[in-house]
């Protein structure tokens, strides 16, 4: 990139920071498309193109209004997609490998997945030569304060390893993994949305030994789940309480002081048929600031990882638990701030209960149904319900492959004996959906105007791909009496879950910030190396046998064309982008290396590896960055050791 345009762009860059409106927009080709953009977003609304063909049409060049936050199950990353174009923007690996970015590969992305791993499974990752985890995300949720999204952070889990993630949304990378001990398969996770997050509540589904060091084998009976609680802050455990049951998902309150889980298997089997023989299971409320006294008066014992653990079996203070038909799954929290939805699954109803009774039934005052309000039956295979503004549900009828809008208040007047059918609408979904949800649906700023639902088969509504067929996400527009079909967008293993948020909660940057406390490790090593600047040119700084090669990245070069290291060494790689240019992103790939690794506008990363083939070795660019992109190279040059 010459001078002048690079100088052309930093100043176009610091109009974008200055006025909200996108470098895309200003370097676009069409001005009057620019100018209605423009107008559009300082306006603050959605730049509706006037050739819409439907609502959810958003015209090429022009911007949706929401933020989708996708899981992707056994994929294991988070996907950002464009609501109502459900066009997917990005990715974010978070437990899996990628080619693309290295997350899995460079230095920094390693010291996440791995600083905090319990022991036992840091000595597994090792024996297996540092291959990163796979996993299985399924819930992403943003960060709240007083009831709605803040926009700070995306916490994920994985159930497959027992993990959670954080997201910063400012940079849209991880910035946290950690293991949680003493539970197993951390499935349902939200995080408290009053005051603020705060509290990041995860279930541990299944039911293990505790220790599980093998003092205790084939003994079901003395099996338990464990809840966790995790301070989102500091990314560390705060408490965890065993439970009776199975722990499936979880939601809170709006008001601070509960969080309420599916609890499946009350029968306690290890398998099917064993699990699911009891006509009813329960919804398990953990009471925040009983749980909190426990600690500070020491009513816990620890195990792994030296974390409190609460006793909250059956009868104990700081739970109760609330009967609810055979295997309950989705937990949700209306909008409305009082009302709890908890999904049947293999009962036909959901069931709905009223916060405000929770401290009637805690007290003894009330009998655990005593706070139950209503509990229609929607259809067969109830899994999640997400909610409008105007007091209406939307549940996902995973058998029936329908998607039913109910009222909340009518299910109430049918349950205290009044003849009103709840149920408003129910149109075909394609097919067998898991989770819903409504744009900004489960916070205390719902819209009503979208609701996805994320199907798990989408058998004919594509071209055949082969055996392995993609899912089916389809977007359904909620903003009048009646629920309308809209759009279909095919999504790659297996988006369980899902958020919708309002653009303007969420306002990512265009390029790093030198200062980012991300990038002191790297600074330390160079200043330990004599170095003052990552961003200089060229530094080789032999240590024994180790090799730390720095330089930077400037469209289209490497500041250096070649570094000469012997066989057997270990060399890091770090290299600098001082591009500072939104979209101006570089790559390091070092042939037959298996190192590849993104370099943002204004980032450093780094990788390590063995030099061991003597020869020539030529690195790359493998990030499209310019019209010279292709001749962005160099040459590592490997000295034979001496024979
Ligand atoms: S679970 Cu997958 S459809 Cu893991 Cu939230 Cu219900
Ligand atoms: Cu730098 Cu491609």
């Amino acid at each position: 990139m010459s001078d002048n345009k690079k100088t052309d762009d930093v100043k176009k860059l610091n109009e974008v920071k200055k006025t909200g409106v996108s470098r895309r927009l200003l370097l676009g080709g069409s001005a009057a498309a620019a100018g209605a953009g423009v107008l559009a977003l300082k306006a603050g609304l959605p730049s509706t193109p006037a050739h819409a063909a439907s609502k959810t049409a958003v015209a090429p060049g022009d911007l949706d209004e929401y933020y989708g936050f996708w899981s992707s199950g056994q994929a294991g990353e988070v996907r950002i997609m464009g609501v109502p174009s459900m066009r997917e923007l990005m990715r974010i690996p978070v437990f899996n490998r990628c080619s693309a970015t290295g997350w899995g590969q460079t230095n920094e992305s390693l010291k996440i997945l791995t600083e905090n791993m319990l022991p036992h499974e840091r000595q597994y990752w090792q024996d297996k030569g540092g291959i990163p985890l796979s996993g299985d995300l399924h819930h992403p949720h943003m960060s709240f304060t007083n009831g709605t999204y803040d926009g700070r952070y995306i916490f994920v889990n994985d159930t497959a390893n027992t993990r959670v993630a954080r997201i910063r949304c400012d940079i849209m990378k991880v910035d946290k993994i950690i293991s949680i001990p003493n539970a197993s398969g951390i499935h349902g996770l939200r995080p408290q949305k009053f005051p603020r997050t705060g509290y990041v509540f995860a279930n541990g589904e299944h039911r293990g030994p505790l220790p599980n060091d093998g003092t205790v084998l084939d003994d079901p009976k003395n099996y338990h789940a464990v809840f966790t609680a995790i301070d989102g802050d500091t990314m560390k455990v705060a408490w965890q309480v065993m439970v009776d049951g199975n722990l499936d998902n979880v939601d809170a309150d709006y008001q601070g002081k509960y969080a309420v889980s599916s609890c499946y298997n009350s029968e306690e089997g290890v398998n099917l048929a064993g699990m699911t023989s009891s006509e009813q299971d329960w919804a398990v409320v953990f009471d925040i600031a009983a749980i909190e006294a426990g600690v500070k008066a020491g009513d816990f014992k620890t195990y792994d990882g030296g974390v409190p653990v609460l006793d909250g079996r059956k009868g104990s203070k700081y739970t109760i638990y609330i009967p609810i038909s055979n295997s309950p799954h989705g937990v949700n929290t209306a909008p409305d701030g009082h009302h709890i939805v908890v999904n049947g699954k293999l009962s036909p109803t959901v069931t709905v209960l009223d916060v405000r009774l929770f401290a009637d039934v805690f007290s003894g005052k009330l009998k655990p149904r005593g706070c139950v309000v209503a509990e229609p039956e929607l259809g067969l295979g109830p899994l999640h319900t997400a909610f409008d503004n105007k007091g209406n549900a939307y549940t996902t009828l995973f058998l029936d492959s329908q998607a039913c809008k109910w009222s909340i208040e009518k299910a109430k007047q049918q349950y205290a004996g009044k003849k009103v059918d709840p149920i408003l609408h129910k149109i075909d979904v394609h097919y067998q959906p898991g989770h819903n949800h409504t744009s900004m649906g489960e916070t205390n700023k719902a819209d009503g105007k979208w609701l996805v639902s994320l199907n798990k088969f989408s058998k004919d509504r594509y071209i055949n791909v082969g055996p392995l067929k993609p899912e089916n996400d389809q977007l359904i527009d909620i903003s009048g009496d009646k629920m309308k079909l809209v759009h279909d967008g095919p999504t790659f293993a297996e988006p369980h879950d899902c958020i919708i948020v309002h653009r303007s909660v969420v306002n990512p940057s265009h390029i790093y910030d030198r200062a980012d406390p991300m990038f002191d490790d790297l600074k330390k090593m160079a200043k330990k190396d004599g170095i003052g600047n990552l961003e200089d040119a060229e530094h080789v700084i032999r240590d024994g046998n180790k090799v730390r090669v720095y330089m930077h990245s400037v469209a289209p070069n490497f500041s250096l064309e070649k570094f000469t290291v012997k066989q057997g060494d270990e060399v890091t790689v770090i290299v600098t982008n001082i591009d500072d240019v939104s979209d101006l992103t570089h790559g390091f790939t070092l042939d037959s290396h298996g190192i590849a690794f993104e370099i943002g506008p204004q980032q450093s990363a780094s990788a390590t590896f063995k030099a061991d083939m003597p020869g020539v070795h030529w690195f790359y660019c493998q990030w499209f960055c310019h019209a010279l992109h292709m001749e962005m190279r160099g040459r590592m040059i490997v000295e034979p050791k001496a024979t």
